[in-house]
């Protein structure tokens, strides 16, 4: 990588400039000029904003992260990005304590104030709340950056700080809000091999506020639950936190009631991994938080249990293993419960409400309808274990979405977006979605994830880059472009109609013969053209997509029935058939097309009475939802916080310059600082601007312009002038006047100040009246 060093010898050769130098580790090195970077003056080292840097060559950025990050200050500017770096490590005190949330002043000062104080969670929430207070405008802040690297953390800090500043006493709508992490946390987050807390699912939190800022009430919209999960997960991963809170914290009574054990490696579920505990996580403990939140946004107990009575069912039937039954007389494969597994049939059955006879039926038969005429068909072991899979995955993910839309009705979520005839709020949305990610072997849900990250990438560079750009040239201001990765053709060939990677999957979803491997073959004829695809030399099944944040192989296996995520209608009818309440409601969820939405429709009755639409591929309603999310974050005033993760050993103190730079690069983080030093972050409309600080001129300078200042661009030079503003410091567009970065600050800060004094007078003045 990069090393400090001091130049002793500029010397040239014949054909090329070689230069001597000493680095700071003592060693002297010949090296080409072009491996030199200028380094910044020490007085800019460790700058809280890196378009302060006097040098912004990829070495100072590094240099300047890496300072910062050895004295735990893990918050940087990079203009009007927040770069957050994964401290790894609890700084609650000293960086998240009562005092630094009082420090970035509840959103109370002026236009000035998120420059004013030090780069934090807290400045880039408080912002958003500011901007949202002032401008009656929603506002976004989006949370991205690779697995790890500490979204979900980053999200919660700025909710907590929100919470504070729109809450009452601590005890209302504001602790509620809070309590939705460790719940949605216990069920949609699990360790994996990148992260020991990894979120399987994606969120956007709306924290809606009144007029006065008060939080009104929160809605919680998720994204695509990574279902497989739920029955399998790689070596050295995990299952759902909640399983082995389950297993670790169950009562007595629970534990007789539900038949959990103590070992989760008794679940076969559980055991296709062989790792149990989780460093600094107390499951058992863990087990009560979540219950105790669960209480807290209003489940009763009778509803608490239906939903681990439920984890537990689940668990149950993973272990209704299948042989073939060698009774036969016809020799035919045919799907027989094993000795073992009847036993887990038995709870499993009982545990759902269902009839035991009817589970195994449902299990081990498939009911065809042909003219008019039902025929039953055994399956095979395989099959059987097929649909035991798919009917736990179901079950699993339909609880996640009725919590979920419990939650969303303890939130009084009818005040967020659907207004529910009550005066307007205004919002404060918090994304936090997966990360990129790529493991040794990568399926259908990395795909995904990425292809999230990919539109999320995108929706960063269109307002970053493109609509600032668009805008200098609508203005006519003189610019040179700034080129940046545009990740378009990625997106394409992941989304387009009808050749991109889903589409052709769901053609191939459509054909009943089809299979992983014809869908391989149907990528490498159609896609190999596109520079974004690539076919596995060595392995047919793998394809290679270049994603902005790099190559990723995935394998095509379990591709199809991933996507189509079909649940026979006989296990559907069976659970259908339950006794129990909690389970035909989950049941209903599952016909329902649109259960992912219910959060939206804000509670199961509304996602009761939309069931039984026809049923679309898992790709094609993420593309839908992500289209969605991406017009819901366009309308909105974006804030963004890039986290880094700043070493693979998820360790604190360790700063891999490489890892760092590579997700610097990806992000844009670097293009960033480039467009912000090269551009005019501050912009007024001319007469606004005119407005806000000509009060500010001594009326000696103002006479020339009279009352109404109808010669608005000169006045607007007066004004710039008498604050000492250089010329290369601001350009006129058409309508707009153009700032540098740091240069408003100064002028707010007069404003303020003469404002304040004029109030002060006011009161002043009536002091003397009364
Ligand atoms: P992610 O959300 O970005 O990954 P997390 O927010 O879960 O990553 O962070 C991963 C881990 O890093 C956490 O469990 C903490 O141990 C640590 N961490 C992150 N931020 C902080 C912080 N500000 N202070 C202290 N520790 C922190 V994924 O969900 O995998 O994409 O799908
Ligand atoms: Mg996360």
């Amino acid at each position: 990588m990069y090393e400090e060093a001091t130049v002793t010898t500029l010397a040239s050769t014949p054909t090329k400039r070689r230069t001597t130098v000493k680095t700071s580790s003592g060693s002297t090195l010949v090296v080409p000029a072009r491996d030199l970077f200028p380094a910044n003056p020490p007085i800019l080292e460790a700058a809280d904003d890196l378009t302060k840097l006097s040098y912004l060559n990829e070495p100072s950025i590094l240099h300047d992260l890496r300072l910062r990050y050895a004295s735990d200050d893990v918050y940087t500017r990079a203009g009007p990005v927040l770069i957050a770096v994964n401290p790894f490590k609890r700084l609650h005190g000293t960086l998240y304590g009562p005092d630094v949330m009082r420090a970035h002043g509840h959103g109370a000062s002026g236009a000035s104030g998120a420059a004013a104080t030090p780069p934090h969670v807290y400045a880039t929430a408080a912002a958003a709340y500011r901007d949202m207070m002032a401008s009656k405008k929603n506002q976004a802040v989006v949370v991205s950056g690779e697995s790890g690297a500490g979204k979900t953390e980053t999200t919660k800090i700025a909710m907590r700080y929100l919470a504070s500043v729109g809450g009452g006493d601590g005890g209302g709508i504001e602790r509620r809000v809070l309590q939705t992490n460790p719940i949605l946390e216990a069920f949609g987050n699990a360790k994996t091999l990148r992260n020991d807390n990894s979120s399987r699912f994606g969120k956007l939190i709306d924290i809606a506020f009144d007029g006065a800022g008060k939080i009104k009430g929160a809605s919680v919209r998720t994204y695509l639950l990574e279902k497989s999960r739920v029955t399998h997960q790689a070596e050295g991963e995990r299952g759902y936190h909640v399983f082995y809170q389950l297993c670790a914290g169950a009562s007595a009574a629970e534990r007789e009631a539900w038949g959990v054990p103590e070992a989760p490696g008794f679940f076969s579920y559980l055991s296709s991994s062989s790792v149990v505990a989780v460093a600094g996580v107390d499951d058992a403990k863990a087990y009560l938080e979540t219950k105790r939140a669960l209480a807290e946004v209003g489940a009763s107990e009778d509803e608490i249990s239906e939903i681990f009575k439920t984890v537990a069912a689940v668990l149950w039937l993973g272990n209704v293993h299948f042989d073939e039954d060698a009774t036969r007389a016809d020799g035919a494969a045919a799907a027989a419960v094993t000795a073992a597994g009847a036993p887990a049939l038995a709870t499993a059955a009982k545990l759902l409400g269902v009839d035991a006879n009817l589970l195994e039926r449902a299990l081990t038969t498939r009911k065809i309808h042909a003219g008019g005429e039902s025929i039953v068909s055994v399956l095979n072991a395989a099959s059987a274990c097929e649909g035991r899979d798919a009917l736990a995955k179901a079950i699993f993910a339909a609880l996640f979405d009725s919590i979920v839309a419990s939650v969303n009705e303890a939130l009084g979520s009818s005040g967020g977006d659907r207004g529910g005839g009550r005066a307007a709020a205004t919002s404060v949305s918090i994304l936090d979605i997966y990360g990129f990610e790529y493991f040794q072997k990568n399926s259908f849900e990395q795909l995904c994830i990425n292809y999230a990250n990919e539109r999320l990438q995108q929706q960063f560079n269109k307002h970053m880059f493109k609509l600032e750009q668009e805008e200098y040239e609508r203005e006519g201001i003189d610019w040179t472009k700034v080129d940046f990765e545009d990740n378009q053709a990625c997106v394409d060939v992941i989304e387009r109609r009808p050749m991109g990677i889903l589409s052709l999957l769901d053609e191939q979803c459509a054909f009943p013969k089809a299979t992983d491997d014809t869908f391989a073959q149907k990528m490498a004829t159609e896609l190999s053209s596109d520079a974004k695809y690539a076919r596995d030399k060595r392995n047919e099944r793998v394809f290679k997509v270049s994603h902005y944040a790099g190559e990723v192989s995935y394998d095509v296996d379990g591709f199809l029935d991933k996507n189509r995520d079909a649940i026979h209608p006989d296990l559907m009818s069976a659970l259908m058939a339950s006794s129990e309440d909690f389970v035909c409601t989950l049941a209903e969820l599952m016909t329902s097309a649109k259960a992912a939405e219910t959060d939206r429709a804000g509670g199961l009755r509304a996602a009761r009475a939309k069931g039984g639409a026809g049923k679309e591929s898992v790709g094609a309603r993420f593309k839908t939802q992500l289209s969605a999310l991406v017009a819901k974050l366009d309308a909105c005033a974006p804030h963004f916080i890039r986290c880094v993760k700043p070493n693979s050993a998820l360790a604190p103190s360790r700063f891999d310059d490489a890892l760092v730079l590579n997700q610097l690069r990806c992000c844009g983080v670097l293009d960033v600082v480039r467009i912000a030093r090269q551009g005019y972050p501050t912009r007024y409309a001319q007469r606004d601007f005119a407005e806000r600080f000509g009060f500010l001129l001594p009326s000696a300078a103002r006479a020339p312009f009279g009352d109404a200042a109808t010669d608005i661009v000169p006045f607007c030079h007066a004004i710039l002038q008498h604050f000492d503003v250089k010329d290369a410091s601001y350009q006129f567009g058409k309508t707009k006047l153009f700032l540098r970065a740091g240069q408003i600050g100064m002028m707010e800060d007069q404003r303020a100040r003469k404002l304040s004094s004029v109030v002060i007078m006011q009161s002043a003045r009536r002091g003397c009246v009364a």
